[in-house]
C-alpha cells in the first residue's frame, strides 16, 4: 500500500508538472501572439497616420496656399495695379479681420490695396467687382472723406506712430495718382 501511494503522488506530481510546463507554453505562445498582433496593428495604424497626413499636406498645398508681396517701386494705384498683374497676381483683397491684421503686420509704410471708388462715387469696389461688405469697417478717422473730390483709391495707412492707432483703423482714400508700393496677393 504505501508503495503505490507513493507511486500515486509522484505520478500525481509529475502530471501536475506536466500540466503546468504546458500552460506555460501555452501562455507564452498567446502573450507572444498578442505582442507580435499589437505590433502590426501599431505598425498599421503609424502607417495610416502618415498617409493621412501626406494627404493633408497635399490638400493644404492645394488649397491654402496664398502669397502675399509688396511691389518694390512707387507707383499710382493702377500701374501698382499693372505690376502685380504682371507677376500672376493682383492688388490684395481684404475682406476679414484677420487677414487686416496680418497684412497690417506686414507693413510699415502706406500701401495701396486693390479697392477704389473710380466707377461710381461712394461705391466701394475691389479688384475683382465685389462691392465693399457692409459691416466690415477698417477705415481711418473720418475716413473716406473724398477730399477735394479727388479721392478714388485706397491706401492702407500703417501710422504706427500716431496714438491710437489700431489694425483695424487704417484705410484710406487718396488720389489713385499718388505713387507709393502696393500689397499683391497671388
Ligand atoms: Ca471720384
Ligand atoms: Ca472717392
Ligand atoms: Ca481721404
Amino acid at each position: 500500500t504505501f508503495m503505490y501511494t507513493e507511486m500515486l503522488i509522484t505520478d500525481l506530481d509529475l502530471k501536475h508538472r506536466v500540466a503546468t510546463k504546458l500552460m506555460e507554453t501555452l501562455e507564452n505562445t498567446v502573450s507572444r501572439k498578442c505582442l507580435v498582433l499589437i505590433t502590426v496593428c501599431f505598425q498599421i495604424i503609424c502607417v495610416l497616420l502618415l498617409i493621412n497626413n501626406i494627404l493633408d499636406l497635399d490638400y493644404l498645398n492645394k488649397k491654402g496656399t496664398v502669397c502675399f508681396f509688396i511691389s518694390t517701386e512707387l507707383k499710382s494705384w493702377s500701374d501698382s495695379r499693372q505690376y502685380c498683374r504682371d507677376r500672376g497676381a493682383d492688388l490684395v483683397i481684404i475682406n476679414t479681420e484677420e487677414k487686416q491684421r496680418f497684412i497690417s503686420s506686414l507693413v510699415s509704410e502706406r500701401v495701396w490695396i486693390g479697392l477704389s471708388d473710380t466707377e461710381n462715387e461712394g461705391i466701394m469696389k475691389w479688384v475683382d467687382n465685389s462691392t465693399l461688405k457692409q459691416g466690415f469697417w477698417v477705415w481711418f478717422e473720418d475716413e473716406p472723406n473724398n477730399y477735394g473730390g479727388n479721392e478714388d483709391c485706397i491706401e492702407l495707412n500703417y501710422n504706427r506712430e500716431k496714438t491710437g492707432w489700431s489694425p483695424l483703423n487704417s484705410w484710406n482714400d487718396v488720389p489713385c495718382s499718388e505713387k507709393k508700393k502696393g500689397i499683391c496677393e497671388k
